[in-house]
């Protein structure tokens, strides 16, 4: 017996039946459906880690990713997310964070600062205003008034690193390493449902107000539970310029693979801009029928794949290989 439905098994207990026996055979309707999966960008297995615990105590998709990025946002080692991310040229942490179930709703917010936890502040705001997204001191207003705490989110690690880059203070994206490290995540629980998060520092020493791709619902992360979802890293503007996840969402839609779909949206961004060798591009996708996959624009994007309760981290093809 394969341990991913062995997890069902031990989630479900002696429960298949009525209820949920519909759910499973929807989810093995595809090649790689026998159960949960969940994916992200980069090397975050902690990340998988938590979202697969949450979805084995038996939670929904959304959840899981909340849980999963938030062992990323707490993290200060990680310099590209939440606390400990490295700040903006004029030394303020500012947060982009979004999150999408499988409904279609969605929630995000941007220019975030002091608050630890931005994805689920975006959490509430899908859930609890009719907006999808807040910003700047509106934002951190919205997570006060809803028992956020003030955090300050500098470590004295990130602040040596902007003191080192105020020496020169130059701004130019370095491919794999100026910043890449911020986490989107997608997951299918065992409703065979979908959901996704994304949240980031964005990117290093940025100017101050810039937003990237990350809260940008269609552009860093979109989720439709009918097809499948997509989560993006790498040089926002460019991702936004194609509204880069929802592409490739669609591209799904019409029947490609999640490799396929996603490659052709990285061809998009290199068809599109004429500098596209000096910056990161990466796409993550699964499908509805649980199949999964990546591509970048450069050598270097991996990717987290949960299966089975240990994380396994993955390669994914590229366009470029200098
Ligand atoms: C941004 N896409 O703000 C983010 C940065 C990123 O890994 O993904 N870094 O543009």
């Amino acid at each position: 017996m394969s341990s991913r439905r062995k997890f069902i098994e031990k989630v479900l207990g002696g429960t298949i039946g009525l209820t949920v026996a519909p759910a499973l055979l929807r989810a093995k309707s595809g090649k790689n459906a026998e159960g949960p999966v969940v994916i992200s960008t980069w090397n975050n297995v902690n990340a998988n880690r938590a979202a697969w615990a949450a979805l084995a105590s038996g939670k929904p998709a959304l959840d899981a990713v909340e849980e999963g990025v938030k062992t990323v946002e707490a993290d200060p080692k990680d310099m590209s997310v939440g606390y400990g991310g490295r700040p903006d040229r004029d030394g303020h942490v500012t947060l982009d964070a979004s999150i999408m179930n499988a409904a279609g709703d969605c929630g995000s917010v941007c220019f975030l600062q002091d608050i630890k936890h931005p994805i689920s502040v975006a959490r509430k705001v899908m859930e609890d205003t009719p907006h999808v997204m807040l910003a700047g001191a509106g934002a951190r207003q919205f997570a006060l008034e809803n028992g956020f705490q003030e955090e300050n989110l500098l470590t004295p690690e990130a602040e040596k690193a902007w003191k080192v880059w105020q020496k020169e203070a130059k701004y130019k994206p370095i491919i794999n390493i100026e910043n890449h490290d911020t986490i989107g995540m997608l997951a299918m629980d065992q409703q065979g449902d979908l959901s996704g998060a994304c949240t980031t520092s964005g990117l290093a020493f940025k100017m101050h107000g810039r937003v990237g791709d990350s809260p940008i619902i269609g552009a860093g992360l979109f989720v439709d539970n009918e097809v499948g979802g997509a989560v993006a890293t790498g040089m926002g503007e460019a991702i936004v310029k194609v509204c880069g996840s929802f592409l490739v969402v669609e591209l799904m839609r019409q029947g490609r693979t999640a490799e396929e779909a996603c490659r052709a949206a990285v061809e998009r961004v290199v068809k599109k801009q004429k500098n596209y060798e000096e910056f990161q591009v990466c796409f993550l996708a699964l499908r509805k029928d649980g199949t999964y996959g990546g591509y970048a624009l450069h050598k270097g994007f991996t990717y987290a794949i949960s299966t089975e309760p240990e994380p396994k981290i993955t390669k994914s093809s590229f366009y470029l290989s200098r």
